[in-house]
């Protein structure tokens, strides 16, 4: 098995990398949307690549891509890797795409040394990671572990059309999305292969490193009313200026922020109403993510940010909502995979590193089913959800190394 180890082709990894990155409705970086035009155009070329590498390939209802590779137990409970298909806008070319191309690259080894582990491999394009159409995220890794839920049909994008009339539109029956819920029993594990999108490895100076745990994130909506009015006719003094307080609340959010360690909070949409240049802003709308590892801190960070913008909003004699949109706890790998990640990680001569995520990933959807694990690999600057993410294509092929190790030691 050792020669096998060192031969996954990181030049097959690149190529297939800048392929599915013209799956992009924006030239500037990758924009692939779920249930759109092009996420149906990179679901075939991983599909036709899963072939290639030996795997049965299947669609569940939510239309997340299954690979399957048989091992000697036909019956045994599956290991999973897996990754998302879906970017933001204007995205880098390897969030979420590296550790699905990467998990076909393993069992692409495999099959081509027509190597059969003991358990079977899955390897999973899961449809909606990033909630960027329909600001609900880990759609298809919760449908998996079966925290979907109804009222997800009825998320709106921003041409009001619903994920159930998105998922009808490709051909997909909504009302079914029970039946992507996997029983836990047939899951060994799951493993998710990831660029790290922060500092820590090029601090180092090494290319992989296992995750210890993934920061909760909650995100809200929040809606500000004031009066719009005639720009050059309504004195300053006797304004209701929504945008004006949505600026006062944004400081006040990033001045909270900072007084919590290890707190990250984002007001990374807002939308003026009416929008004009000669009218004073009469309702503001927005989004509020916040995240930390310990989800007490986040809790009482939020309750600080709402209290300060309930007195904005007082002060100013507007009023305003937070909706939440999205919950997902702080979740920990388990030992026994970040174990099978440090050993391999010292078996190729590096550190063992851990590292905390503070991006969210499937893999904390998939913990409520089974066991986690995450590699982390280097990325330039640590740059993410952006074009100017890159890998090389050695970390690429470390990483792809890396993971088949971990792969051999958890189904052989
Ligand atoms: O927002 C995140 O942390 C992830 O990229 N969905
Ligand atoms: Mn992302
Ligand atoms: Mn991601």
């Amino acid at each position: 098995m050792q020669v096998m180890q060192q031969n996954v082709s990181a030049k097959r990894i690149a190529q297939r990398i800048e392929e599915l990155a013209a799956c992009s409705t924006t030239e500037r970086g990758v924009t692939r949307l779920s249930f759109t035009k092009e996420s149906e155009m990179a679901s075939e070329l991983v599909s036709e690549w899963m072939r290639e590498a030996g795997m049965t390939v299947r669609r569940d209802v939510l239309n997340n891509l299954i690979g399957r590779y048989e091992g000697t137990k036909p019956d045994a409970p599956a290991l999973l890797i897996g990754s998302h298909l879906d970017s933001v806008v204007e995205a880098g070319k390897y969030d979420g795409i590296l550790g699905v191309i990467s998990g076909i690259e393993v069992v692409q080894t495999l099959f081509e040394h027509h190597f059969r582990p003991s358990y079977p491999i899955e390897v999973i394009g899961f449809c909606d990671e990033e909630g960027t159409r329909f600001h609900t995220t880990l759609l298809g890794s919760r449908a998996l572990s079966g925290d979907f839920r109804e009222q997800d049909l009825l998320a709106k994008d921003e041409k009001g059309i619903t994920l159930a009339a998105a998922m009808k539109e490709i051909g997909l029956e909504p009302s079914q999305y029970r039946l992507a819920a996997r029983d836990p029993h047939t899951v060994r594990g799951y493993i998710e292969l990831h660029i790290e999108q922060g500092p820590v490895l090029e601090q180092e100076m090494q290319a992989c490193g296992a995750v210890s745990g993934i920061a909760g994130a909650s995100r809200y909506h929040f809606r500000v009313e004031g009066k719009a009015g005639h720009a050059g006719t309504v004195p300053i003094t006797m304004r209701k200026d929504a945008l004006v307080a949505a600026s006062e609340m944004i400081l006040a959010i990033e001045r909270i922020g900072q007084k919590y360690q290890n707190l990250v909070v984002t007001v990374g949409k807002l939308s003026v109403h009416p929008g004009a240049s000669n009218v004073i802003p009469g309702v503001v709308e927005g989004t509020l993510d916040i995240r930390h590892i310990d989800n007490q801190v986040k809790e009482a960070a939020l309750t600080h940010i709402m209290e300060e913008c309930q007195g904005i909003w007082q002060r100013r004699g507007l009023v305003g909502e937070f909706c939440k949109i999205m919950e997902s706890p702080a979740v920990s790998c388990s030992d026994k995979m970040i174990n099978a990640i440090e050993a391999v990680l010292v078996e190729n001569g590096m550190k063992p590193i851990q590292i905390v995520s503070g991006a969210g990933h499937d893999a904390m959807a998939v913990a409520s089913i089974t066991d986690i694990g995450m590699i982390f690999v280097r990325c330039k600057d640590g740059v993410s959800h952006h074009p100017d993410e890159f890998v090389t294509m050695e970390d690429m092929g470390t990483g792809a190394s890396i993971l088949l190790n971990v792969v051999l030691k958890l189904t052989t």
